[in-house]
């Protein structure tokens, strides 16, 4: 024991001779070992997030959304990517964060398939995955999705129009649709929502092209659908706002009216403040919103797993639908969960549009 004693003495000897060892011009010089409190950027976590590219208003939110919640300030070193649209550049992207080893990464997915082998690649270098806004329909190796239910999206568009064509005594209804990205979650769903309703009620549904979310894209299938269907369609459902705007130039240019008081019903997705001053004017009968304002749930869900808390499987964001005139008050349909639910319609006011995204 006595042994023990002093040989542990005898090291805090050699300790405390070592500590005052250094010459003046060493203890004058600036420590380069780290100190003993990590400085703020050892601190922050480091996220990739490999977004969709920049097609829509709503991209542009959200977008902002993610880079005004994951910022330094609140403790986030952001490593952002616009994969511009481009499958295999998002692909890439999530490689390149594997790479990096950040702590998180997140993913909005272009399309819904074609990730389970970079998600296998995430999981074996232990990098969290989480899924924001569009799913990941072939894999489910992520811990965590936040977004919008797109089948209930359709199906609250389909049930706004059967009630809407019923209040105005329209009896037959020639459709014309302007799909989002094929093979994205969003048009997928809203397709298979809206289908669904058409065809319950014996609609016409004379055409679905894929106006890829953009302006350009929407004038681009209008302008075709001007020509083959002349005459022949009574609604157009855009698959999002943008889509919208170029459908509604293409309209005007081949003559063809539209929306509360023109020949054509039109009926839209995402409600983005531009969309809902159109609302308003009655130049879009409806707009289905879908929330881009993810940014503040996914920082907050990072930051729970980080302090090793459990998240849920799914996060749903909150999204009313809108409405032009106040003819119908709801909508009740049976929801994708097989739920038959009961939805106000809101007339939307220009503080409605003002405060929208
Ligand atoms: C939906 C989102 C879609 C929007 C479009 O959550 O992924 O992509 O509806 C956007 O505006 O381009």
């Amino acid at each position: 024991m006595k042994k023990l004693f002093a040989l542990f003495l005898s090291l805090i000897m050699v300790l405390s001779l070592a500590a005052c060892g250094s010459t003046p011009t060493q203890s004058a010089a600036p420590s380069t070992a780290p100190s003993a409190a990590p400085s703020a950027a050892q601190k922050l976590i480091k996220v990739g997030v490999a977004q969709v590219g920049h097609e829509s208003d709503w991209r542009t939110a959200s977008t902002k959304s993610i880079q005004t919640n994951l910022s330094k300030e609140n403790g986030f070193d952001l490593q952002f990517v616009d994969c511009d649209n481009k499958p295999d550049k998002q692909l890439e992207a999530v490689r390149n964060f594997i790479q990096q080893q950040v702590d998180y990464i997140v993913i909005d997915p272009i399309v819904s398939t074609g990730w389970d082998t970079v998600l296998t690649e995430a999981q074996n270098a232990k990098i969290p995955v989480i899924v924001l806004d569009r799913t990941i329909d072939d894999s489910n190796k992520y811990v965590t999705w936040i977004g919008s239910e797109f089948t209930n999206e359709g199906l609250a568009a389909g049930a706004w129009l059967k009630d809407y064509a019923k209040a105005k005594n329209i009896d037959k209804l020639n459709i014309l649709v302007i799909k989002g990205t094929t093979g994205s979650s969003a048009e997928i769903g809203r397709t298979k929502g809206f289908e669904k309703i058409a065809k319950e009620n014996g609609w016409t549904i004379l055409d679905q092209q894929d106006g890829q979310f953009t302006q350009e894209g929407g004038a681009k299938v209008m302008e075709s659908y001007c020509k083959s269907y002349a005459g022949k369609f009574n609604v157009v459902v855009c698959q999002n706002d943008n889509e919208a705007f170029g459908a509604q130039d293409a309209m005007k240019a081949a003559g063809v009216t539209y929306g509360v008081n023109g020949k054509v019903i039109l009926i839209s997705f995402d409600a983005c403040k531009a969309a809902l001053k159109q609302v308003l004017e009655g130049k879009i009968n409806a707009d289905f919103q879908c929330n881009p304002l993810q940014g503040k749930v996914l920082a907050d869900t990072i930051k729970k797993l980080k302090a090793g808390e459990k998240v849920p499987e799914k996060t749903y964001m909150p999204e009313p639908w809108y409405v032009s005139e106040n003819i119908l008050k709801s909508i009740t349909y049976t929801n994708n969960a097989g739920k038959t639910v009961t939805e106000d319609l809101i007339q939307v006011t220009q503080a409605i549009a003002d405060a929208s995204y």
